[in-house]
């Protein structure tokens, strides 16, 4: 044998601890996704929960008479321990065979995801933090055995170099060990802080929704969409965690005095409620990042009230704790309509991805100028003064909702030839609409049978009746606002102020 394919039991004891490395690194970053993205489908918590249920009763009577209520924690050790020892054998196969032991790893990671798959109410994406962490480990471990095979035994940099690469892939799976449990944590007592909050009674209670504002039509929009559904924008990577007893909002700028609301304040102020329908500026024609609940909040006029608003201001920028701005013109702040500093969402806390505990609401703006989530800051100031987040990213500094309609059913590209209904919703939040027209083919244009609308903050379900012959239709709608305007052809793509066009779908019918 010569030197190069010696195998010293110093160089098996460096491959095993690159398997261990990896192990540590693919770990740590797939804990650290699962705690970020799907808490449930932590790749330990998968394979314990799997070990759990397979486990015959003695086994499991035996771990609880041993280490109590501590039994989870033994469970998770035992765990870690096979799997540093099948990460170091993997690391010596690694160093025999290209890929043997790497391959272990990615069979590890998919065995994770399985099991995540399997069990019930994880999500869609349960499977994303066992893969992450499979693939990582298995890429990491080829690299670091790669590089200890280049390595001469005889050269020592090159061994101090392998040592550093495969001591730092420990540390960092270490650091993102800790940085899941960390994230995990909080979420956890932050949820627990949320579900324990009752909301106050509102002092103006919205007006009950008209029965007739629902069609119940199958495919179409729910007029009250669910929190659970509810598009979500922002650009916050991870959540903001945002204890309500540290909250306050802080009122500046072009003011007459600079005012401090606590959470307390907010809550002890008499609330009102209302239903508006948020859009995202981003939203394409025919697209859904569009919803509408039942929102509670103190009316953001009276709290600049207290502050008193200096004559030549023309703006307030919200901020966030994250750092996002939104600027909105000051008089839909001020004016009569129901611009909230909300707490509540269809009669919840705010979920914690939509802003809790209070953000922004303000109807007929869209949601990048007006509704500001996590929200702890209002300076009021001016256009000429101040710039918004997505402001100096090209899009408008002013952004009023347009005029828009959807159709929602036919819902996909088929539908059955007879009687059936075309149907969908129409919405410019704070004009209102008083109509919506269909026209089949580019036939003539055909009144729909408008819903009763909540208000003329919500959007407004629409239906009409259609006799689908076979073959191939086109359907295209056009709303007419409350102020006469009817809805452009004009098609322009969501930059820099909303989109526009009217939604046009082609179904086959047989
Ligand atoms: N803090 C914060 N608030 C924000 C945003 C954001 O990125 N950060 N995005 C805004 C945008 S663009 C929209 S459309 C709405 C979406 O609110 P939702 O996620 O509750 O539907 O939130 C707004 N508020
Ligand atoms: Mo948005």
């Amino acid at each position: 044998m010569d030197s190069v394919t010696r195998v010293t039991p110093q160089d098996r004891l460096l491959a095993g601890a690159a398997g261990v490395a990896a192990v540590a690194l693919g770990a740590g970053l797939g804990e650290l996704a699962a705690a970020l993205f799907v808490p449930a489908a932590s790749p330990f918590a998968a394979i314990g929960g799997a070990l759990i249920d397979l486990a015959p009763s003695w086994a499991k009577d035996l771990a609880i008479g041993l280490f109590g209520t501590r039994d989870k924690d033994a469970l998770l050790t035992g765990i870690a321990l096979v799997l540093a020892a099948v990460a170091f054998g993997a690391g010596l196969l690694e160093r025999r065979r290209p890929y043997a032991g790497a391959v272990a790893f990615g069979i590890l990671g998919v065995v994770g995801a399985a099991v995540a798959m399997g069990r019930s109410g994880i999500g869609p994406l349960a499977w994303v933090p066992s893969i992450v962490a499979g693939g990582v480990a298995l890429l990491v471990l080829r690299a670091l055995i790669a590089r200890l095979g280049a390595a001469d035994p005889e050269a020592g940099a090159d061994r101090r170099r392998f040592l550093i690469w495969t001591g730092s892939a420990a540390a960092l799976g270490v650091i993102a060990l800790a940085a899941g449990a960390v994230a995990r944590a909080g979420a956890q007592s932050l949820e627990a802080v949320r579900t324990a909050f009752r909301l106050p009674a509102p002092a103006v209670p919205a007006a009950p929704v008209p029965a007739s504002a629902e069609l119940g039509i199958e495919g179409l929009a729910p007029v009250i969409t669910p929190n659970d559904s509810f598009y979500r924008i922002d650009t916050a990577l991870v959540v903001p965690r945002l204890d309500p007893a540290d909250w306050s909002l802080r009122v500046h700028g072009m003011v007459e005095r600079e005012v401090v609301l606590t959470w307390d304040e907010l809550l002890a102020a008499p609330l009102q409620e209302a239903h508006v329908t948020l859009a995202c500026v981003s939203n394409p024609v025919g697209g859904d990042l569009i919803g509408n609940a039942l929102w509670l909040g103190l009316p953001v006029r009276e709290v600049l009230a207290r502050a008193g608003v200096q004559a030549d201001a023309d703006m307030v920028l919200s901020r966030s704790v994250d750092g996002f701005t939104a600027s909105t013109p000051l008089e839909v702040l001020t004016d009569d309509r129901d611009a909230l500093l909300a707490v509540g969402m269809n009669g919840e806390p705010l979920p914690l991805e939509h802003g809790f505990p209070v953000r922004l609401v303000v109807p007929g703006l869209y949601g990048y100028v007006s509704a500001t989530k996590w929200v702890t800051e209002l300076e009021v100031t001016r256009f000429d003064r101040a710039t918004a987040y997505w402001t100096t990213r090209g899009w408008s500094e002013r952004g009023p909702i347009k005029l828009q309609s959807r159709i929602d059913v036919p819902r996909g590209d088929r539908a059955d030839a007879g009687d059936t209904v075309i149907a969908g919703v129409a919405w410019q939040q704070h004009v209102g609409v008083k109509g919506v027209e269909v026209r089949i083919d580019d036939g003539p244009w055909q009144t729909a049978e408008l819903a009763t609308a909540i208000s003329d903050d919500t959007w407004v379900q629409w239906s009409i009746p259609w006799t689908a012959e076979p073959g191939e239709h086109d359907i295209e709608c056009r709303a007419i606002g409350a102020d006469g305007e009817t809805q452009t052809e004009d098609v322009r793509p969501p930059a820099p102020d909303g989109a526009q066009g009217r939604h046009r779908i082609r179904v086959t019918v047989g």
